[in-house]
């Protein structure tokens, strides 16, 4: 039996090296390594051996099965290589197309004006989504019982402070990183600070409960008025064009004083009315002031020494005026008909 079967593991090996071809391998294979090829004969047979030779012969008769099932696979994995290197190419066929990403409309504006303002000096701040009560309202001068509480609400942390209040929220706006920079990095200071901000609202095609803002600040000694004025000129002409005129309606924020919104005249219709604008021919677009004395206390600073000018832009609102998108809720919908337009 010892003998059958080493005459038998040379024969295949033999065999072996004069294979060329997956085909002729798998012949082998059913010759020799399948239930009823040579080997599965040779083992079945094991059984009318006496138990002494069939212990010893059942051992190398398995050692011997493992060789050459080894040996077959290695060999079928270099055919199988070849095979693939093998496969003809027809270079007339056009390449397979690449699938590029790109920018997200949101991060568009936020470059044109980050581009913009970086020209002009300003330095570019990022600050914490999850904000504190006191940086979100009440370092802008909006106090626990203040009624402005009501025109931004949150989405509040679960988690009472030492005092037993709930202080994390996600910040409502941008403004909270004016008493941040002002209280790290004293004045002067020209600083904008894009980023994601949150308010508990009902959602339509004008409200997310998830949006982009940019707010631009500025402390110095005699900010007023005209510098406002001039800087959101600026940004309208960027955006919109340069025959963009401004317009500044009194509004309140409880954070500047006075407070205004800038509004443009409309791209679309050059300020004659449209559907873009509703016909009135401007677009709100910035809610802006000079800073309250309060603020720039709360930051660190003198208001008898320093005044500031600060301005805030819905990034997200933008976005939909310049692009003609007429749903909020698209930008986040994660839709790829919708991103792959930009
Ligand atoms: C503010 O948030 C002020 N912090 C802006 C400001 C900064 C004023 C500095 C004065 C000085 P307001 O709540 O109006 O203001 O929001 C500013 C802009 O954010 C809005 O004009 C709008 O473009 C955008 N915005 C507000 N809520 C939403 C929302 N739910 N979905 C999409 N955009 C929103």
């Amino acid at each position: 039996m010892k003998n059958k079967l080493s005459q038998l593991r040379d024969e295949f090996l033999r065999q072996l090296t004069e294979v060329k071809d997956e085909i002729t391998l798998r012949e082998l294979e059913l010759k020799y390594l399948s239930r009823k090829g040579e080997l599965g004969v040779l083992l079945r047979s094991l059984k009318d051996l006496s138990v002494d030779s069939r212990q010893a012969a059942g051992t190398m008769a398995n050692e011997i099965k493992q060789e050459l099932q080894d040996k077959f696979q290695e060999a079928l994995k270099l055919f199988s290589a070849r095979q693939t290197k093998n496969i003809p190419i027809d270079v007339t066929l056009p390449g397979a197309k690449m699938a590029f990403g790109h920018l997200h409309p949101i991060t568009l504006i936020q470059n044109e004006l980050e581009d913009l303002f970086t020209s002009l000096g300003f330095m570019i701040l990022d600050g914490p989504e999850l904000e504190s009560d006191y940086y979100n309202f009440t370092a802008l001068n909006v106090p626990a019982s203040h009624p402005a509480r009501d025109m931004q609400d949150t989405f509040y942390i679960d988690k009472k402070n030492k005092d037993g209040e709930y202080d994390l929220l996600l910040r409502t706006q941008t403004s909270p990183m004016q008493i941040r920079a002002m209280q790290k990095y004293g004045a002067p200071l020209k600083l904008i600070v894009p980023g994601r901000c949150f308010r508990n609202e009902a959602t339509d095609a004008r409200h997310e409960h998830t949006f982009y803002q940019m707010e631009g600040l500025v402390v110095a000694k005699d900010i007023n008025f005209a510098n406002l004025k001039s800087f959101l000129e600026i940004v309208g002409q960027k955006l919109f064009g340069p025959a963009t005129k401004l317009r500044m309606r009194p509004k309140f924020f409880p954070f500047v004083e006075p407070g205004n919104n800038g509004e443009y005249t409309c791209f679309l219709c050059q300020g004659k009315g449209c559907r873009v604008c509703k016909n009135t021919g401007w677009l709100e677009i910035v809610g802006a002031g000079l800073v309250h004395p309060s603020v720039l206390e709360a930051g660190g600073l003198d208001p008898e020494v320093y005044s500031g000018l600060a301005f805030g832009f819905g990034l997200t609102r933008l976005a939909m005026l310049k692009y003609g998108i007429n749903d909020v809720r698209f930008f986040q919908s994660g839709d790829l008909k919708f991103l792959e337009q930009f």
